[in-house]
């Protein structure tokens, strides 16, 4: 059978059901389990459906998590999206759970459910919902519509991405005709920021360092960010935003953050796959796009001088 037809026969033998997402909560992660909380809440009334998760301020509009405790049952089915290994999903005990579905389009790193739909050709998960919902005759909410176009907007960073599709074109064009929403009007979910971040990236562009081999990084301390008012995950939401840039091959954003002892590090890159490195790390992510959390400023120069390493070989080629 279909597995999307295999994944909506599970979800009806269920009257509880929890979904999961990545931690650092992003409009992919958070659009696709909120619309399936209500695509699933649409079908089967009756139903308890909790989203899982730590709370991530900056989205409010998709929704607010459930609290995870007391929900860890073995009678309850658990579905864990836009997430590729164990380690990543938030705040919730897979091991409580007698039977998972994993629904992702990240890079395959471990199995841990019962059915997996993996789709790395997938631009989001987002997309993977919408093709759920098509492939089961699922009419859309304006609603559910909202929140997988704007998981699909944030993953492809407005359909800028490789993962981007005449699958995903078809899919979006699809939900636009059913759901009738106002698009346009969506953006601001995502992109509406203070004046303060805004002069925070200004002093990110100011005062990169640009290696020979073409990586360009920063280390943003705790003492920089408090000057600009700013929180440690500000850098990684304006990353994307050197993609076209002549001189950098890779880049990557080190911030500081305190209170969680630890060094955040976002990498993008326009030509070598640096996922494998960011694992090699203890991080993880796409080809083009990982991240890392460090102990120590130390790991920090030896992750760049790898990167680096590895940008100096790829202009080799
Ligand atoms: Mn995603």
């Amino acid at each position: 059978m279909n597995i999307y037809k295999q994944i909506y026969r599970q979800i009806k033998k269920y009257n509880t059901i929890v979904i999961a997402r990545h931690i650092g909560a992003d409009p992919d992660a958070l659009g696709s389990q909120f619309a399936l909380k209500e695509i699933i809440l649409n079908l089967f009334p009756e139903k308890k459906v909790y989203c899982v998760g730590n709370p991530a301020s900056r989205f409010k509009f998709f929704g607010n998590s459930d609290k995870s405790e007391e929900l860890e049952t073995k009678e309850s089915l658990l579905i864990v999206l836009d997430t590729p290994d164990i380690k990543r999903i938030d705040n919730i005990n897979i091991h409580n759970f007698n039977y998972i579905i994993k629904i992702d389009h990240h890079p395959f790193i471990e199995k841990y459910a019962d059915i997996e739909l993996i789709d790395e050709e997938a631009c989001s998960t987002s997309q993977l919902i919408l093709e759920f919902a098509f492939i089961n005759k699922i009419t859309l909410s304006k609603s559910q519509g909202e929140k997988l176009y704007l998981g699909i907007v944030g993953d492809t960073d407005r359909f800028l991405h490789e993962y981007t599709s005449i699958k995903t074109f078809r899919l979006v064009t699809k939900l636009l005709e059913e759901t009738k929403i106002n698009f346009t009007s969506l953006y601001k979910n995502l992109y509406r920021r203070p004046l303060a971040e805004v002069k925070f990236e200004g002093f990110i562009y100011q005062n990169l360092t640009l290696t020979d081999n073409g990586v360009a990084y920063i280390k943003l301390t705790d003492k920089i960010m408090k000057e600009y008012e700013v929180d440690s995950a500000a850098a990684g939401n304006m990353i994307n935003n050197l993609k076209f840039v002549d001189e950098i091959i890779i880049w990557v954003f080190l911030s500081e953050d305190i209170k969680n002892n630890l060094i955040r590090v976002n990498i993008r890159s326009v030509g070598p796959y640096v996922n494998q490195i960011a694992t090699t790390y203890g991080g993880g992510g796409h080809k083009y796009a990982s991240g890392v959390k460090l102990k120590t400023w130390t790991e920090a120069d030896k992750l760049i001088t790898s990167l680096d390493e590895l940008s100096k070989n790829f202009k080799l080629m």
